[in-house]
């Protein structure tokens, strides 16, 4: 058996470049840890962008990331400024992210872009073939990288290729509005296998394949010339050990040992023991419906207006592509909202909104997860989102209550979380209040479900699953073409 390939826009890994030297961080994203059990030993390589542009990167220093990379099993593909802008900001942030989280209107749909985005694909797949053999099993990942799958398959018709998407494929009507809407199609389908969160996205993805390309579909399987591709879906885990773990021994620290925030959390709870912790985290995206929630709790308070001085919201939004216009404009927006509700509603007590615009450290994350009553995850369409499970993960006494979208790709599998409509401000009002009031059993029996399904599919099992699937289907495809 070969080696294994991953493929993603960025490394698993950060450079940092300091008094002339180079040092590579690994990065702690969910997707690095994900992939742990796949992107380990010698026998695996990790190709992506490394963060830098050529611009950034002093040339005396090449050499020197190169070999910094290396020891992470890590390879770089080279992007220039004018490639970053045109491939990451331009038609995949300005085009794909907005069309495939169905807000068509703030999709652009620009001929440079496009070009730019299947110049910096085929880079990309140039590096895998500089670094591979028909032996080895490729994996791509995510939206970024849609055409890499068939780039490679051109030169290599026996590799094993897997694809998965990190966020929703649209419904048919939403995806043939992209003007390459099939060669984006065709581009998938270099793949032996295809993998998406749920059900839903694979249904779209092959009712997009059959309409647009006319191709036959079996059950999950689609016909490709002397190929057959196998769609599937693999929901993404959590590393649940490490969240449960962390709660555990921060359960377990000495006053001393706290963290500043955790010591602000603390003199709020004493001072005010019957109020509750809400919390909301996500990067400050307009799909995650930070401003319709900022809405919705004023819409809460002013409907029940006893629970003023008794609840708190803290918003941790994560700064995210701010050079993109939306994002800018979603920036002022929540800054605004934030501004006018605390204004209108604080008392000399009590501030309605704690909001931090910034990435906090993970013990941070986790003092917010375990001192919060209540998580308030509301995207208006969100591929999986993980914060819904690291948060039950943390809640190491089983007491909670998670709120969560229907529109997240999690709400599928998180049943037993009050799930409800984004744009529903009477529904959502109703199960803050169901929240605050929930009885302390009710909660353990909700979590306890929850934690079951959470570190059992966690996600090494995720990871796990998906090459094996990609294995047997390169294996079958193998045993048909030699028919
Ligand atoms: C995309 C899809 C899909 C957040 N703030 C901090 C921090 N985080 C970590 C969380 C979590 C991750 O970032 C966010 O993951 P999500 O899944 O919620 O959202 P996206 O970033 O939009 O991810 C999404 C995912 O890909 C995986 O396929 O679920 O739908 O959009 O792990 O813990 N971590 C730290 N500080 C923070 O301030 N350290």
């Amino acid at each position: 058996m070969g080696k294994t390939i991953i493929i993603s826009n960025r490394l698993p890994v950060q450079l940092q470049i300091s008094n002339g030297s180079i040092t590579a961080v690994p990065s702690v994203g969910g997707l690095a840890t994900g992939m742990k059990s796949v992107h380990s030993g010698g026998d695996s390589l990790w190709i992506g962008w490394s963060g830098l542009t050529d611009e950034e990167i002093p040339k005396e220093l090449a050499p020197q990331i190169d070999k910094a990379l290396a020891e992470h099993g890590s390879s770089k593909v080279n992007l220039s400024q004018e490639e970053v802008d045109g491939f990451y900001f331009g038609f995949s942030n300005r085009t794909i992210w907005p069309l495939f989280h169905y807000f068509l209107e703030y999709s652009e749909f620009e001929l440079d872009s496009w070009n730019t985005y299947k110049n910096v694909n085929q880079k990309f797949a140039d590096a895998v073939l500089a670094s591979s053999d028909e032996e080895d099993t490729i994996w791509i990942h995510d939206y970024q990288l849609m055409l890499v799958p068939q780039m490679v398959r051109k030169q290599r018709p026996n590799i094993a290729i897997g694809f998965f998407l990190h966020i929703p494929f649209p419904s048919y009507e939403i995806f043939r509005t992209l003007p390459w809407r099939e060669e984006v199609l065709e581009g998938l389908l270099g793949s032996d296998l295809i993998g998406f969160h749920t059900y839903d996205y694979e249904r779209h993805f092959l009712s997009s394949v059959r309409r647009l390309l006319g191709l036959e579909v079996h059950f999950n399987e689609i016909d490709v010339s002397n190929r057959l591709v196998k769609v599937d879906s693999f929901p993404m885990g959590i590393d649940y050990k490490k969240f449960s773990t962390a709660a555990k021994n921060h359960g377990n620290n000495k006053a001393s040992e706290q963290s500043d925030l955790q010591r602000r959390l603390n003199k709020h709870k004493e001072s005010t023991p019957d109020a509750k912790f809400i919390l909301s985290i996500d990067r400050l995206d307009y799909t995650k419906g930070i401003a319709k929630r900022l809405n919705a709790f004023e819409y809460f308070l002013k409907k029940y207006p006893e629970y003023k001085e008794k609840v708190r919201l803290i918003i941790l939004a994560v700064p995210s592509r701010s050079n993109v216009p939306q994002y800018q404009l979603l920036k002022r927006e929540v800054d605004e909202l934030v501004g006018r509700i605390n204004g209108e509603l604080a008392t000399v007590s009590w501030t309605p909104i704690w909001y931090f615009y910034r990435s906090l450290p993970f013990e941070n994350l986790i003092d917010l997860y375990t001192s919060s009553d209540i998580a308030w995850l509301t995207p208006i369409r969100d591929g999986m989102n993980l914060v819904a499970k690291e948060y039950i993960a943390t809640r190491t006494d089983k007491t909670g209550v998670l709120i969560l979208s229907e529109m997240a790709g999690s709400a599928n599998e998180m049943n037993e979380a009050l799930l409800i409509n984004p744009n529903n401000f009477e529904q959502i009002s109703e199960s803050l209040y169901r929240a605050i009031n929930m009885p302390v059993e009710e909660q353990k029996e909700r979590n306890s479900q929850l934690q079951k399904r959470l570190e059992r599919y966690n996600v090494e099992k995720w990871a796990n699953d998906f090459m094996t699937s990609l294995r047997e289907q390169r294996e079958l495809d193998a045993i048909n073409i030699s028919r």
